[in-house]
């Protein structure tokens, strides 16, 4: 299902007294509006093709109903996000999930809906019907030389996929590690996983990337293999140039520093991407600065930062992916809020006025530091967020446009009410 141009205009219209208020609003308080919109329309977050449908745990899953049955409709659905949002401009793919059949028409597809393809996604932490050797023990890390070359060849398969896709980067997140003390030699796994890695690495085109994902747990409860930022580090900087960790924000052990971890790595010139979602124990995967706002704000300051201290360019230069799962949302709800909290995050850590903040730190003036952050998280930043779609083609209220347009309602006459989209 699509959302007619003429309908987001007919939308738009009728919010566009009270949007102008509210921009001039805050417009006028800006140094240099037109180029932080500027900013705002350029960048684009990846939407992940395994979130599409309703996830769910061990202990169950309720559908939600509507779901995408291939991958053709899943692009129809990033494709919808995207024309109601004007910054969802990418997907990212995860084999097998979603294997494109005919690559060509699969890119003429995206292209229709202005999309690209980010990151492919490799899995080696399920075993797909008529397997030969399983993971249960891992991959990359296994003992036997013949289950690491199945995961090999798997990624350098996915990597075949992205090139005829024009995907130019590949995520590596190995489930591999251990539940019990003894089970596993930490080092023997890990050179393992590093001459695995190595192999994938020759595999990569020129002027491809690999993400080298961390994650402290789950499926493993005693180590995992590429456990925590100091050993993605270690493996991607083992590999070479094309390679860079990825930071997944529920990845990481309670209380962790992610925003020192995200500063220390694009220092290093190795900080590869995102997976943004939220979280409040585990890899919760919630909805975008659902939990912890304030903690996106302070990862986005210091990529702000730290991308300006190196002249990157914010929108192409790192890797802005979602990876989320909802169990009790509509997934398309979901995901245009996420976009849009990372887009109010973005525009705030904007905001900074960094000049005064150096001078704050180099003066150890605590508070005054503390009340520029705090200023730039407290300012309200919707109506500049909003002009930044309007200017991108899109509607000023997405969520208010999709439920008064019964999308929902729409795609389960369409699909039917017990679809189950492929992904988690
Ligand atoms: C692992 C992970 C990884 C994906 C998977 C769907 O927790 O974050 O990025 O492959 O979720
Ligand atoms: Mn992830």
């Amino acid at each position: 299902m699509q959302i007619e141009k003429y309908k987001i205009e007919e939308h738009n219209q009728g919010l566009l007294k009270e949007h102008r208020r509210r921009y001039d609003f805050a417009a006028a308080g800006l140094a240099d509006a037109e180029g932080l919109l500027g900013k705002l329309v350029e960048f684009q977050v990846a939407i992940p093709s395994w979130a599409l449908g309703t996830g769910g745990t061990r202990f169950g899953r309720f559908s939600g109903g509507g779901e995408p049955r291939s991958l053709e409709e899943k692009i129809g659905d990033v494709g919808l996000l995207h024309a109601l949002n004007g910054s969802s401009g990418a997907i990212s793919l995860h084999i097998p999930w979603d294997i494109p059949k005919q690559a060509s028409s699969i890119r003429a597809l995206a292209a229709q809906y202005g999309l690209k393809f980010d990151a492919m996604n490799s899995n080696t932490f399920q075993d797909q019907p008529g397997q030969k050797l399983s993971y249960k023990f891992g991959s990359l890390q296994h003992v036997r030389k013949e289950v690491r070359k199945q995961a090999i060849d798997h990624n350098i398969e996915v990597i075949r996929y992205g090139e005829e896709l024009g995907s130019k980067s590949l995520t590596v997140w190995l489930s591999d590690g251990s539940c019990f003390p003894g089970q596993l030699n930490f080092r023997q796994a890990f050179q393992n996983t590093l001459e695995g890695l190595k192999e994938i690495y020759a595999a990569l085109p020129a002027d491809w990337k690999m993400f080298v994902e961390y994650k402290a747990f789950e499926p493993n409860f005693y180590s995992t293999t590429v456990g925590d930022w100091g050993q993605s580090l270690l493996y991607a900087s083992k590999l070479g140039p094309k390679a860079y960790t990825l930071v997944d924000l529920g990845h990481h052990l309670p209380n962790a520093n992610i925003e020192q971890i995200v500063a220390l790595l694009l220092m290093e010139g190795k900080l590869g991407g995102f997976h943004f979602n939220d979280s409040k124990y585990g890899d919760d995967d919630l909805t975008v600065g659902s939990i912890k706002p304030y903690q996106l704000f302070l990862i986005f300051n210091e990529l702000v930062d730290g991308m300006d201290a190196r002249a990157m360019n914010h929108a192409t230069d790192l890797g802005w992916m979602i990876d989320a799962s909802h169990n009790v949302k509509d997934p398309l709800e979901d995901l245009l809020q996420s976009v849009e909290a990372i887009m109010l995050t973005y525009a705030q850590a904007l905001l900074v006025d960094r000049k005064r903040l150096v001078a704050a730190q180099q003066g150890n003036d605590v508070v005054a530091a503390q009340e520029l952050l705090q200023g730039a998280f407290r300012t309200d930043v919707r109506a500049l967020v909003a002009e930044a779609r309007l200017r991108a083609g899109g509607a000023l209220d997405p969520l208010g446009l999709y439920r008064a347009g019964k999308v929902r309602e729409h795609l389960i006459k369409e699909r039917g009410a017990g679809t189950v989209a492929t992904g988690l």
